[in-house]
């Protein structure tokens, strides 16, 4: 009904653990699992599982974990039991351990198997372009960008990307890393900062004072001492409040063909945070979900191995438009997607506007003021040119 088919001789796999959506940060925390749920409820109701090879992942064992996190950090993360009383005046500030138990990454029932999911999901996508059985893998409940090697930070307890990463890179001599949430991918960038065969490249709101996680600069290309291999290796964007879907593009593009031509990785890993959407709670830009797919629609064009992860994305109904319709680009070959929310999917009313693409009027009401002067993004683009003469392939 949706028109969608499945094109021969090319597979497209879909990693996802129910198990997940079940989990509960807490009531006001901005992180809310429940959107893989209502993102699933509508990429099936297009029927696109009819297209892709479905699998539930498993959890990522202990090992797979420790090829990124420290043992003294999974052990505490896998013993940690939530307050079971709340915290009295007294003890409003406890030291954190690891950085866990404060508001942005608290202690909740079943936080180990929720991360090990998490991971499970994006290593499963991994082998599965390792082995050459998926041409694009999917992993939504991935992407959690900030978690560091013994450290929680930014909503994220375990770095999936990089245990992903890790794996591409027992078959690929080069990954680039793509992050197109709207905060800063410091944690992948930091497990990568000296090697030369994973380049990161990360698109984000910057400003340091204002705005998590605060890192990111256009000049903070890895650590450049003498005999560090991956100097150079870390691009990053920073971008101001309000930036259009044609100017995103246009960098995007840009920057991502350059660095391709550059660097030739032998597979991308693309992080599709939804949190740089216009109207979500936390972002600031003003994308909408063309030109958000767009940028997966770019990196599909090199016909490379392609994961893509989750990541960010607060305002659950885009969310769910922007990777249903991301994983309609990856299935597809040339037929495009109904504009038009299937008649029956599942909580219909979340959604408000039966289209996958709301204006930005009906998303916003008013559009937030655009700070991004085309000078600045030339600039931007010309810095980084500039950095690419420093990288081999
Ligand atoms: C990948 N922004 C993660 C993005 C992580 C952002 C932050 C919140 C936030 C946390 C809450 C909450 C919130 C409305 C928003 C400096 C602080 C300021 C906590 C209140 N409401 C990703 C992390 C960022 C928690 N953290 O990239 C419980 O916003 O700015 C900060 C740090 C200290 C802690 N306080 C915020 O998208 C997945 N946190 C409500 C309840
Ligand atoms: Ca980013
Ligand atoms: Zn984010």
């Amino acid at each position: 009904e949706s028109g969608i088919t499945r094109p021969k001789g090319y597979n497209v796999s879909f990693h996802c653990n129910p198990g997940m959506e079940k989990h509960h940060f807490g009531m006001t925390h901005p992180m809310k699992p429940w959107r893989l749920t209502l993102s699933k409820s509508l990429i099936y109701s297009y029927g696109m599982s009819f297209a892709m090879d479905n699998y539930v992942s498993r959890a990522a064992t202990y090992e797979e974990l420790a090829t990124f996190h420290s043992t003294d950090y999974l052990d505490f993360l896998g013993t940690v039991l939530p307050e079971p009383v709340p915290r009295d005046l007294e003890n409003q500030n406890p030291d954190l351990k690891f950085n866990l138990g404060g508001s942005d990454c608290p202690l909740f029932d079943g936080l180990y198997d929720y991360c090990s999911m998490s991971a499970g999901g994006a290593l499963d996508g991994a082998r599965k372009l390792c082995s050459k059985q998926s041409d694009i893998a999917i992993a939504w409940g991935g992407g959690l960008h900030h978690a560091k090697k013994a450290e929680a930070s930014g909503f994220c307890y375990i770095n999936d990307i990089v245990v992903a990463i890790l794996q591409l890179l027992r078959y690929y001599p080069r990954v680039l890393y793509i992050d197109i949430d709207v905060h800063h991918g410091d944690g992948v960038e930091e497990a990568f900062f000296s090697t030369d065969r994973v380049m990161t490249v990360s698109f984000h709101k910057y400003d340091p004072n204002n705005f998590f996680p605060g890192t990111g600069a256009l000049d903070d290309n890895g650590p450049k001492s003498e005999h560090n291999p991956g100097a150079h290796h870390a691009v990053n964007v920073p971008l101001n409040d309000g930036i259009t879907d044609e100017q995103y593009e246009w960098l995007f593009n840009s920057i991502i063909g350059r660095i391709v031509e550059k660097f030739r990785p032998g597979a991308i890993a693309l992080q599709c945070g939804a949190d740089s959407l216009a109207g979500d709670r936390l972002g600031r830009f003003n994308l909408q979900v063309q030109g958000h797919g767009a940028c997966v629609e770019f990196c599909k064009k090199y016909n490379l191995p392609l994961i893509l992860f989750g990541g960010g994305g607060y305002t659950p109904r885009n969310v769910a438009r922007a990777w249903a319709y991301e994983t309609s680009i990856a299935i597809s070959c040339d037929d495009k997607i109904s504009p038009t929310l299937p008649q029956h999917v599942p909580w219909r009313e979340q959604f408000r506007q039966d289209t996958l693409f709301p204006t930005l009027e009906q998303i916003l009401g008013e559009p937030r003021v655009n700070r991004n002067s085309q000078k600045r993004l030339q600039d931007i683009l010309q810095h980084v040119t500039e950095q690419l003469r420093f990288v081999q392939a």
